[in-house]
């Protein structure tokens, strides 16, 4: 996993030792020991994934050992009540479908989910009788996630549950809630269901309350944001820094273009022209595909999907990116449109001069543009993965040079 080779390094590069000792002593508590039963993974692995969630939300050294701790002190786990409306449930599938086999149950031990619509064994009155118990023990402390849009017209009759309207049940969950977060681009900013000619009037979680939630847009998004959105709350208290739009900003602070590994071909007007032909099958830059890297700003480049290795997310298994994030891309623009360029801001690292392949970042350009752009997680993992590639070239270039 990509999310974890950059955690070994995390580990293995913490600068301070008393900051290394913390998270290692930890170890060997009995919480940690306890968590391992608990899940099926060994303890050296669950740090690894606590300092990889530290690595993505860009938090400071140290940080590992408050995630451990918190994430392996059972009675910490915030209660959840979890709607879905007008949605696929994709949301939830792409959690539960997590190929890593402890990110889902991990997402389930580090909260207390008393209210799930698809997961629930109750049904009818029983389900909504368990929702209303955890909302009236947990007044005022759980966490309310929304999954799906919300249909507004004719008083909101196109979506109801146990006789509740959409509009109704989110309003009576949302009040008692400690924060209300919104889950895939349905709940976030409508979706593909509000996109034109939208008949039932579908809108955001966020609108239909008239104001603002925290947002985790992608159809569906990638589990890890969620998962690290909620361990930060766990962790800290409070939910971590936003945009304007609700969207975490670790998550969501950069286009997808200033992270793509293809955006050295880019630089080096180096275009698929065609889905198949050779610029295509030598993974050369989709931007003439259509790709919306240029106006979305997401990090699926940099954490990935599930557990298949370095090219899993949809531009790196060759489609272009739909913008699936963003209002007003994905879903609305045609698949085939040329992206926007939002911003010319440079890339994490360049391609050496040599390279054909434009896969490479030197250490230097990738940390000083990452640190100066605040995205440290960003840059280190793009230095973690083009090393390897940059050293295989330089030294198949030496060999040459040596050679002749
Ligand atoms: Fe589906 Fe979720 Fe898309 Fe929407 O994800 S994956 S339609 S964002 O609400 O279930
Ligand atoms: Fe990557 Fe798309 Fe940007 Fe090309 S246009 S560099 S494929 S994000
Ligand atoms: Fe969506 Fe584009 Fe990421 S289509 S999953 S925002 S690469």
């Amino acid at each position: 996993m990509l999310l974890l080779a950059g955690a070994d390094r995390r580990l293995f590069d913490m600068g301070n030792s008393m900051e290394r000792n913390a998270i290692f002593s930890l170890e060997q508590t009995a919480a940690v020991a306890d968590l391992e039963r608990r899940l099926g993974i060994s303890r050296r692995e669950f740090l690894r994934i606590c300092a990889a969630m530290a690595a993505t939300m860009g938090l400071p050294a140290g940080a590992e050992a408050a995630i451990a701790a918190a994430v392996a002190n059972p009675t910490k786990r915030p209660s959840v009540i979890w709607l879905h409306f007008q949605e696929c449930t994709g949301c939830t599938e792409s959690l539960l479908r997590a190929e890593h086999p402890t990110l889902d149950r991990l997402i389930l031990d580090v909260i207390s989910l008393d209210y799930h619509e698809t997961l629930f064994a109750a049904a009818g009155h029983q389900a909504e009788a368990a929702r209303r118990a955890a909302m009236k023990e947990n007044k005022g402390k759980y966490l309310l996630v929304v999954e799906g849009a919300i249909p507004t017209k004719e008083k909101g009759i196109y979506c109801k549950v146990g006789g509740q309207t959409a509009i109704d049940m989110l309003k009576e969950c949302a009040a008692d809630a400690a924060a209300v977060v919104a889950i895939g681009s349905c709940a976030s900013w409508g979706g593909m269901p509000s996109v034109g000619p939208n008949p039932t009037g579908a809108s955001s979680a966020g609108a239909v309350l008239g104001k603002a939630v925290v947002t985790i847009p992608g159809c569906p998004p990638n589990p890890y944001n969620f998962l690290s959105t909620v361990v930060h709350y766990l962790t800290f208290g409070k939910l971590p820094a936003v945009d304007h739009l609700g969207r975490p900003k670790f998550a969501y602070g950069r286009l997808i273009h200033e992270n793509c590994e293809r955006r050295p071909h880019f630089d080096a007007g180096r275009f698929a022209g065609e889905f198949g032909d050779e610029g295509h099958r030598l993974g050369w830059c989709l931007y003439k595909l259509g790709c919306k890297g240029p106006e979305t700003y997401a990090n699926c480049p940099v954490i990935g999907f599930n557990d298949v290795g370095e090219v899993s997310w949809p531009v790196g298994c060759g489609h272009p990116c739909i913008g699936c994030t963003e209002q007003g891309v994905g879903f609305t623009k045609p698949i085939h449109a040329l992206a926007e360029l939002k911003s010319v801001n440079p890339p994490l690292g360049y391609p050496h001069i040599h390279e054909q392949r434009g896969s490479g970042a030197t250490i230097a350009a990738a940390a000083t543009v990452g640190v100066l752009a605040g995205a440290v997680a960003g840059a280190t993992w793009a230095i973690n993965k083009n090393l390897g590639k940059d050293l295989a070239v330089d030294e198949g270039k030496a060999r040459e040079e040596a050679k002749s």
